[in-house]
């Protein structure tokens, strides 16, 4: 692979009700962008029953797949792709372990969540997975390039 394609690795995070209902959105994201992450792709989505099975279609028939249904489908859902220098495993390790009582607790999970299951953050595990994922949420003219410009932080004609 070539170092320009690695600097530009892809990877799909959601933002799950919990975040979302807990008002912690700008917190997790503000993570993301001050990391060096850029949101290439952002909305808000409802998931349904038959998106819940798509996107964890490995969990389907473990027992614990009812009630993660039903919460992942309980309220809003932000859907981001993020992009930067190995983004899949960047975004995993700033995101932490699954359990929020033993994430790293400078992770986002270890901050913000105490619990094993409304673990606020889901994020690709793998490039294969990140490519799956990305596809299943967003269209490629939903996914926008575009570039740093230090520009913008004031107008030449101000
Ligand atoms: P992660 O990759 O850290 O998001 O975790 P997994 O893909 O293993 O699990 C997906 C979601 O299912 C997790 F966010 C938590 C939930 N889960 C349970 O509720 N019980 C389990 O036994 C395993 C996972």
């Amino acid at each position: 692979m070539d170092e320009e394609e690695r600097m530009r690795e892809r990877t799909l995070v959601l933002l799950k009700p919990d975040a979302v209902k807990r008002e912690l959105v700008g917190e997790i994201i503000s993570r993301f962008e001050r990391k060096g992450l850029k949101i290439v792709g952002m909305k808000l989505i409802k998931f349904d029953k038959e998106l819940s099975q798509k996107h964890y279609q490995e969990h389907v028939n473990k027992p614990f797949y009812p009630d993660l249904e039903k919460f992942i489908t309980s309220g809003p859902v932000v859907a981001m792709v993020l992009e930067g220098p190995d983004a899949v495993e960047t975004v995993r390790h700033i995101v932490g372990a699954t359990n929020g009582r033993k994430a790293d607790p400078g992770s986002i999970r270890g901050m913000y969540s105490n619990s094993f299951s409304r673990n606020l953050v889901h994020a690709s595990d793998s490039k294969e997975a990140a490519q799956r994922e990305i596809s299943l949420f967003f269209k490629p003219e939903e996914l926008i390039d575009w570039e740093r410009d230090d520009f913008f932080y004031y107008a030449s004609d101000e």
